[in-house]
């Protein structure tokens, strides 16, 4: 089964997208190497904005939920904080983007600030993003929120 991301909740049009048919999304969306938001990062993304129209964000809408259930990660971030500089990467030379790189769909905001120093942080790239869901509250939230607790998830990282 090809992988999917699903984007639900505040929406009028429920979606499942494919990394092809997120790369069918307008070019004006299209961000084909992430290196020009971050040195760091390497891959073809889509900006925020280009999923959001393509799924009718409800006026109501105000956070969004970053789901990844491949190791329960979830982040809840305002909306109109990163709306204009959040991307989700989903490809890499042609090909799908590697889990070791977040895989094969990873949140990335531009300009993140360092990890637990706002609610916009580097923590919220959600890496294996399978949903991203729009709601009128803030969501489920398990961002490590300790020193000791962040120590601890990236020794698990690696
Ligand atoms: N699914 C998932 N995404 C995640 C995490 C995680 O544990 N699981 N850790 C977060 C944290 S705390 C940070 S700081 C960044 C690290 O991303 P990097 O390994 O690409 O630098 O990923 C974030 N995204
Ligand atoms: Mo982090």
């Amino acid at each position: 089964m090809a992988e999917v991301l699903t984007i639900d909740g505040e929406v009028a049009r429920p979606l499942k997208l494919d990394a092809a048919e997120l790369a069918e999304i307008a070019p004006a969306y299209q961000v084909p190497d992430v290196s020009v938001l971050d040195p760091k990062r390497t891959g073809r993304a889509v900006r925020l904005p280009g999923l959001l129209e393509r799924a009718g964000v409800r006026e109501e809408a105000k956070w969004l939920n970053l789901h990844a259930e491949a190791d329960d990660f979830h982040a809840s971030i305002p909306l109109d904080a990163v709306r204009e500089r959040a991307v989700v990467i989903y490809s890499l030379d042609g090909g799908p983007l590697p889990v070791k790189a977040g895989g094969p769909f990873r949140f990335f905001i531009a300009d993140h600030a360092a990890c637990k120093t706002h609610e916009i942080d580097e923590c919220a790239n959600v890496k294996f993003v399978d949903r991203i869901e729009l709601s009128r509250e803030r969501g489920h939230d398990n961002r490590p929120h300790d020193e000791a607790e962040h120590a601890a998830l990236h020794e698990r990282q690696g």
